[in-house]
């Protein structure tokens, strides 16, 4: 198949899902076109079956917002003509999903059919969809793709929750469930200068990844840790970068966490370190299904986290990490405690980490994914 993919380039698990995605479809001998703005962060090299297009905004006085969704339409309908896409494939709604309906609307005005399917990742649904700003487009756009697909159950149920998008039950659309995914088989092993660096002393390391922004609730990564580090010899590590950063990194260097907590900005791969891992923490106050707690769980890390969205789909309480409620910080340093007491345990975790990450593996999910693209492909013209 040419399948379009259109994604945001940078380290959000969305651009990550997609990249891995078309990568593996390549792997397959697919053709991949990925349609962003920029080179998407993950997009290693390949072996000619995936190329890049880059949608670039003329930067003319008049705008004061430069039109993305036009011109990422334009560039659309210019690879599906000349490079004969058999669909697109976008990945966050917002605004991708609208520029590929009226992509779709051009090409279908000169014979040419282009069907394209949404994947719903989370914040384009629990967050910044939900904005009334967006709704009436978001509601649109799910309702004319061809598919729509979200990565959990939890999100599934948000959507119909909370956009006026009737269910199959009532005639409606269908939102299918296709959970992310890691390849199980690209893992890094534990690299002992890792540990030699960061935890000189045989220290337990904990660490966190994500984009810094409200939703993460960062602040409580580091008060889980100040508990930690009390009662088992401890150090974090902070991986990604984003609004909060600043604000934590300054807190914590006024506190006597500075020479424990390590922030190491944005990774392109991250799994290097997370192999020397012990564990990973992740506070979210809302989670559609949590990417870098599942590459965690590839790499035989054990998560804490919180009880919020699909990070419950993820995480299986007692076997792969443990789940407590957003906020409760006293709860998940006693998870933490309680996975990290003693080798025997955290063995026991980190096996139960990895045999859970393995049911999310890209040959489990990828022949889903081919099995929608048929159908969409194959399904006649409305
Ligand atoms: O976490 C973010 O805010 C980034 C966002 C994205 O789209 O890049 O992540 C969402 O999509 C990921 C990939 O499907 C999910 O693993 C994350 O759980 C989801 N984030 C939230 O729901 C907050």
């Amino acid at each position: 198949m040419r399948i379009g993919i259109v994604c945001y380039p940078t380290f959000g698990g969305s651009g990550v899902v997609a990249t891995e995605l078309g990568l593996a479809l390549a792997q397959k001998g697919h053709i991949v076109h990925f349609i962003t703005y920029d080179r998407p962060v993950r997009l290693r090299d390949h072996q000619g079956q995936v190329f890049y297009h880059e949608v670039r905004v003329s930067d003319y006085p008049l705008f004061d917002y430069p039109p993305y969704e036009l011109v990422l339409a334009s560039k659309i309908v210019d690879v599906a003509r000349y490079e004969g896409l058999d669909l697109v494939h976008v990945h966050y709604a917002i605004p991708h999903a609208s520029a590929a309906w009226m992509a779709q609307q051009i090409l279908a005005s000169q014979g040419i059919r282009l069907p394209f399917i949404t994947t719903l990742h989370g914040t384009d649904i629990t967050l910044v969809g939900r904005d009334p700003s967006f709704e009436p487009v978001i509601t649109f756009s799910i309702e004319r793709s061809d598919a729509v697909t979200a990565v959990s159950e939890s999100l599934k149920r948000d959507t119909y929750a909370h956009f006026p998008v009737k269910g199959p039950d009532q005639g409606g659309r269908e939102i299918r469930v296709i959970p992310n995914f890691v390849c199980t088989d690209q893992y890094a092993a534990p690299d002992p200068r890792l540990r030699e660096r960061y935890a000189p002393n045989g220290e337990k390391l904990l660490v966190h990844i994500s984009n810094f922004r409200p939703v993460k609730r960062v602040d409580d990564v580091m008060r889980v840790f100040a508990r930690v580090r009390e009662r088992i010899p401890s150090r974090l590590l902070m991986i990604g970068d984003g609004p909060d950063r600043q604000r934590v990194e300054m807190l914590c260097r006024g506190s006597e966490l500075c020479h424990e907590a390590f922030f190491l900005g944005k990774m392109t791969d991250p799994e290097d370190i997370l192999a020397s891992c012990d564990l990973f923490v992740l506070t979210s106050e809302s989670e559609s299904f949590g990417l870098a707690a599942l590459e965690a769980m590839a790499c035989r890390v054990p998560v804490v986290t919180t009880d919020t969205g699909g990070t419950p789909e993820v995480v299986r309480h007692g076997i792969s990490g443990m789940l407590s409620p957003v906020g409760d910080v006293e709860r998940m340093a006693e998870n933490a405690v309680a996975i990290l007491k003693d080798e025997a345990t955290l063995e026991r975790f980190r096996q139960g980490a990895f045999d859970q990450a393995r049911s999310f593996d890209v040959h489990t999910i990828l022949p889903r994914y081919e099995a929608l693209y048929t159908e969409v492909i194959g399904a006649p013209m409305v």
